[in-house]
């Protein structure tokens, strides 16, 4: 038996819905809007994926992390938010943005290389969308101290507003991850962490990333209450963030969520996959896909009829093509400003790095035709 298939983690998690879209525990009450809310958005984020990785193909955006195969996690946890809350996502929580209206546009325009002034100029938020998300962090595990911290704000502010954040597998080896969870049970936050994991840190298996069985159990060392579900179960992920939410919204402290599910595809586009791990594994996943699972089930409760999913992703596939279109339209910033508001400062290797970047703008090589020149 390959390793990968040895090593895989049991199914020892809550589940509702089995991999055929058998109801296996009482499904949580949700309205029909709810459910079919989370499965539009499930598809809109799969067909997002499909249309940013083509514009990455085409050289129109730089780099992309797609949550294909993730859909439930960052979908059904989010559902579980309310108007007033906070989301602190990370790079793969696409979906979570898309339940609750952040703007396509204006995530393709940024995708795209224009700064945040330039979208704010040619594509104005006319309305917030009910939920709170900061910008996405791709520094891992910081969005889990800031969310803890925020989470702190909204209590001694007397709001009763609960805060989300998503930490990867890999990231709960960041030391930020665990200050976190420390913090947040000493003064029991109102927050919710979720961990997305997908199995793999780039190239990084998660059985080389701890030696703990489940990555559920690191809340108990910080005494926060845990649950294990099946992060290809939308409705399992989405019961029991709501209980979490719940429990929060009442002050009775954080939770910490083991997500269990897949990364169907590359890390991001940077990636090549194929050089550290077997195909076979993909494919055994590809039957557990977040999607096709809640779509029988949704079938088969009568919610949606036989033509609605292909419909539902037409009409996706068009409103995807109007916000890239309106994207397409916002300038790009100069390639310099990457170098804008790192530190206060401007630090010697900082101008030296940016001095190289023009010499290989302006065609000159920045390894052999670099002479230091424009340097202080
Ligand atoms: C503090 C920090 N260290 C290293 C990196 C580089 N890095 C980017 S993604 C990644 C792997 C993260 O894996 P995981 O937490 O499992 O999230 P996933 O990408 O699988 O969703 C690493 C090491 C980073 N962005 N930030
Ligand atoms: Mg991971």
């Amino acid at each position: 038996m390959p390793q990968w298939q040895e090593e895989r983690p049991d199914e020892d998690f809550f589940r509702i819905l089995d991999p055929d879209g058998e109801v296996v525990k009482d499904p949580p009450e949700i309205s029909d809007d709810t459910l079919l809310g989370m499965y539009r958005t499930m598809v809109l984020s799969r067909e997002f994926d499909e249309k940013t990785l083509h514009m990455q193909r085409r050289g129109e955006v730089s780099i992309i992390a797609r949550a294909t195969g993730e859909e439930a996690v960052s979908c059904g946890s989010a559902a579980a938010l309310k108007e007033g809350d906070w989301c602190f996502p990370s790079y793969r929580q696409t979906p979570a943005g898309l339940y609750w209206g952040v703007r396509m546009d204006r995530a393709v325009a940024a995708l795209m290389g224009a700064e945040p002034e330039t979208i704010d100029e040619h594509l104005p938020v006319d309305e917030e969308p009910p939920v709170t998300f900061t910008p996405i962090y791709v520094p891992l595990a910081v969005n889990v101290t800031n969310a803890v911290g925020s989470a702190m704000t909204d209590r001694f502010r007397g709001d009763n507003n609960v805060t989300m954040s998503y930490i990867g597998d890999g990231s709960t080896s960041q030391g930020d991850f665990h200050e976190a969870l420390n913090f947040a049970g000493v003064f029991d936050a109102p927050s919710v962490t979720v961990c997305q994991n997908n199995q793999w840190a780039i190239s990084v298996p998660a059985h080389r990333q701890t030696a703990a069985e489940t990555f559920a159990q690191k809340a108990v060392a910080h005494g926060i209450p845990h649950e294990r579900v099946d992060g290809n179960d939308i409705l399992a992920v989405f019961e029991k963030s709501r209980e979490a939410v719940r429990r929060a919204r009442q002050g009775d402290g954080p939770t910490f969520i083991e997500a269990v599910t897949y990364r169907m595809v590359e890390h991001n586009t940077a990636d090549e996959e194929s050089v550290y791990r077997d195909e076979d594994e993909r494919v055994y996943w590809e039957d557990k896909d977040p999607i096709d699972r809640f779509e029988t089930y949704l079938l088969r409760e009568g919610l949606l009829d036989e033509r609605d999913p292909e419909d539902i992703r037409e009409t996706v596939r068009e409103d995807i093509q109007e916000a890239v279109n309106r994207a397409r339209e916002v300038p790009v910033s100069e390639p310099e400003t990457m170098f804008d508001n790192h530190l206060k400062d401007d630090t010697w290797k900082r101008e030296h790095q940016r001095a190289e970047l023009r010499a290989e703008l302006d065609g000159r090589n920045p390894f052999t035709d670099f002479t230091g020149e424009g340097l202080e």
